[in-house]
């Protein structure tokens, strides 16, 4: 995980830069805020016009580093991953004699069994600390423990045979038993690709044997050349961005799609508020209802929600008014148990 790129990826995606390269040992995570890239606000904000465009918003972390078999001490960066929801797992995937890797050869599948191996181990020694304080209360006959130790071994067994705690096939039921122990593991896990300049849009053989290498883990990949995105990053010029983008045969910056990517892996939607003062998107997790989404919004939405007015996205900038979806019958009226879908643009109806 050490000189793969992240903290020239999480550069390109910030605008305070964190240090980058070889020789720079990091202390600590760099932590930011990122808009999520939607083009549908721009497009939008052609058919509601407004002050005010809010994107939604991420936030990433950048982490140092984790060697295998680096312990607790080596390692106490593992309790930064513990706190996120989700892993961009960054491989080296571009060959660079100024680059030396710690390891001698670039080889992404040895690195990700690396990291892999270690945090199963420490999320085994998590689930073996909590068996050992419930083995007690078990032998004494706790029904609740004897099923949580149940459930628990099956963890340990999993971790044990070098699995990720997220491939065990466990009851939303069961999956309560470890849920405070935060298991890094069991985070939905996306691997970013970092290959050389060339190969932005293709891929290479490095991105091959990684994708082999996951088959079955259930795990997100992508590709991204964090170098040449670091470059586009520095561009002011709307038109060199295009160029460079071009040139590599890119349709959109790799970091976009990251971002998105990311969303996706988390299963979040985006639902949207327009008017003139404000047209903004908004994240929720996806089977929201309508009074959840009220609630992201302010509490006083929630607390008072009456109704939400929905159109969907696609409807608006198809005919292009409010009044036009009321005409051709795409205005819903929707109650509270109303769950909303990806690009629904909502007007919420309250009193307090
Ligand atoms: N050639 C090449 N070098 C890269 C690329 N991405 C990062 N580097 C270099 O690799 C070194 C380590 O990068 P860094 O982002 O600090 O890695 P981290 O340890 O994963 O945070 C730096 O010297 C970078 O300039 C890339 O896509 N291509
Ligand atoms: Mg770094």
């Amino acid at each position: 995980m050490s000189l793969s790129g992240k903290t020239t990826l999480f550069n390109s995606l910030s605008s305070n830069r964190a240090e980058a390269g070889v020789g720079v040992m990091a202390r600590k995570s760099n932590i930011g805020m990122f808009h999520v890239p939607d083009p549908r606000l721009e497009k939008l904000a052609l058919y509601q016009p407004t002050r005010r465009v809010v994107p939604a918003t991420v936030e990433l972390v950048d982490i140092p580093g984790i060697t295998r078999g680096g312990g607790k001490e080596g390692n106490k960066f593992v309790s930064d991953i513990r706190r996120t929801d989700a892993i961009l797992h960054v491989l080296r995937c571009f060959d660079d004699s100024t680059v030396p890797h710690p390891d001698g050869s670039v080889d992404p599948v040895r690195d990700k069994e690396n990291i892999d191996i270690e945090l199963q181990a420490q999320d085994l020694a998590m689930v073996e600390g909590k068996l050992s304080r419930l083995e007690k209360q078990a032998k004494s006959g706790d029904r609740e423990a004897m099923e949580a130790v149940r459930v628990l071994e099956r963890y340990r067994d999993h971790l044990e045979n070098l699995q990720p705690a997220r491939t065990l096939e466990v009851s939303r039921q069961e999956r309560m038993y470890v849920k405070e122990l935060d298991l890094v593991t069991s985070k939905p896990v996306l691997y970013v690709c970092n290959v050389d300049d060339q190969h932005a849009a293709t891929g290479n053989a490095y991105v091959d044997q990684v994708r082999n290498a996951i088959e079955g883990e259930s795990a997100g990949i992508m590709v991204v050349a964090a170098a040449l995105e670091a470059e586009i990053a520095e561009l002011e010029a709307e038109e060199d961005r295009q160029a460079f983008l071009d040139d590599a045969g890119l349709t959109e910056p790799g970091v976009d799609r990251l971002i998105r990517e990311a969303f996706k892996l988390l299963q979040l939607r985006t639902f949207f508020t327009i008017g003139p003062d404000e047209n903004r998107a908004w994240t929720i997790r996806k089977g929201m209802t309508a009074r959840d989404a009220a609630g992201v919004i302010h509490s006083d939405l929630q607390r008072g929600f009456i109704r939400a007015e929905v159109i969907r996205y696609i409807d608006f900038v198809e005919l292009k008014s409010e009044q036009a979806c009321k005409e051709k019958g795409r205005f819903r009226v929707e109650g509270k148990q109303y769950v909303v879908e990806e690009g629904d643009i909502l007007h919420i109806r309250f009193n307090v």
